[in-house]
């Protein structure tokens, strides 16, 4: 095999990976649709509890009706007044995760899990198990349809990039090939806005420069890609490329975490501080016992609040000494809000943690006392038996509705 590598400043591309791209069809939508028959066929979305939870996924029967993940429910009950929406029970959708991933486990050893419903495969080295890598997507595709009951699209590239933008192309149950002198006859036409991290803001700044598809994007002069993006350009150049040297990172191996956050949209727009306070403190305790579940700690809170009208705004604050307590994350996103002096009714919060390290063990100079370190693990250890919050500050004692 040819690895990529970098002779001087010239990049060479490997073109000769076979990278599989496997998504589960409206994943949770579909785990409803097994369990109760009486959803088969309907238009059904999975959401949260709150009255004004969103949309998490929606069936092929929903995307009819233009519903799509993150819609207000609200909004996707107007559309469809059929609509069946089901509560989502992460623990069914985590078994049939669990279900995919070890059929998937059978075709290559090298499989990045990038998330709950997808996979990339490294097929690269196994093509002498298949005849061809349609026939080994072919007999996954089966698989999973007869023992899990589910659908799932496979996109096959050079590539993760365009392994995955082939995957969604064929959706639903799909599969969509694309070799890789191909790549540049499988861009041309396909929108930006089907590229990884671009949002409505960038397709809307690449429309300005005249750029509308992926082809467009590779053909434009990665100079004012650069000019324009700052760093991100040259990155949008290979994009527009297809190139993407980026290994499949198998499980074990991945880069430590950038951040973590945790986000929640009210029951209600709310101007209430004690209200918000309370969020504040309960979305604190999740980002900080991930933190100390995961043996991080954080030094900056980012805010996150999203008003009535859907403006969103991002605010955040270092911190002088390693966040790894829910309390001192809360202390510092109660400080970010009062900064904020904006007092409009909001609908949605977010507090991130990012700027992680590795925990350590060294003590700072103003280090806690023991005592304070091992409370929280007494009660970490209490909340893992027993469940989230079963153990917490007493103004959380009535959880938010
Ligand atoms: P996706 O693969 O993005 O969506 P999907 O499987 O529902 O539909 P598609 O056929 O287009 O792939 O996400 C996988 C699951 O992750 C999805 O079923 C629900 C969950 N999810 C959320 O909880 N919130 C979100 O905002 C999104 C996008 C997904
Ligand atoms: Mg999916």
């Amino acid at each position: 095999m040819k690895d990529s590598s970098v002779l001087g400043d010239v990049k060479v591309r490997d073109e000769s990976r076979v990278i599989l791209h496997v998504d589960m069809d409206a994943f949770f939508a579909s785990v409803e649709q097994r369990r109760d028959e009486k959803l088969r066929g309907r238009p059904v979305v999975v959401c949260g509890k709150f009255p004004r939870t969103v949309v998490a996924s929606a069936s092929y029967e929903a995307r009819v009706f233009g519903i799509h993940a993150n819609m207000p429910i609200g909004e996707a009950r107007r559309r469809c007044p059929e609509l069946r929406c089901v509560e989502g029970d992460l623990g069914r959708y985590i078994t049939a995760s669990l279900g995919v991933m070890g059929i998937l486990r059978e075709y290559s050893p090298h499989i990045e899990v990038a998330s709950i419903d997808e996979a990339f495969l490294d097929m690269t080295h196994c093509r002498l198990l298949f005849p061809s890598p349609r026939v080994a997507a072919e007999s996954i595709k089966n698989r999973i349809f007869h023992e899990l009951g589910l659908t799932c699209s496979v996109g096959i590239g050079p590539n993760k990039l365009v392994a995955k933008l082939a995957s969604s192309q064929g959706k639903p149950d799909g599969l969509v090939i694309v070799s890789a002198p191909g790549v540049s006859h499988f861009l041309n036409n396909l929108p930006i806005g089907r590229l990884w991290g671009i949002g409505p803001k960038r397709e809307e700044a690449l429309r300005f420069l005249g750029v509308q598809s992926c082809g467009d994007l590779g053909r434009i002069p990665v100079d004012l890609l650069k000019e324009r993006f700052g760093p991100l350009g040259e990155r949008l150049h290979c994009m527009g490329l297809g190139i993407d040297e980026d290994p499949v990172i198998p499980l074990g191996h991945e880069p430590d975490p950038k951040s973590f956050g945790h986000f929640v949209t009210l029951p209600e727009d709310t101007d209430d501080s004690r209200i918000i306070m309370g969020f504040l403190l309960r979305l604190s305790e999740q980002v900080g016992r991930r933190l100390r579940r995961n043996c991080f700690q954080g030094g900056r809170v980012v805010l996150t609040v999203r008003f009535s009208d859907f403006s969103t705004v991002t605010r955040q604050k270092v911190a002088y000494e390693p966040l790894t307590s829910g309390k001192d994350i809360y202390r510092l996103a109660l400080r970010i809000w009062d900064s904020m002096g904006d007092r409009r009714p909001i609908r949605l919060l977010g507090v991130t943690v990012s700027k992680l390290k590795r925990a350590s063990n060294q003590l700072s100079l103003f280090a806690r006392p023991n005592k304070v370190v091992a409370l929280w693990e007494a009660v970490d250890r209490v909340n893992d038996t027993y469940g989230d919050f079963t153990l917490t500050w007493g103004t959380l004692h009535q959880p938010p509705r």
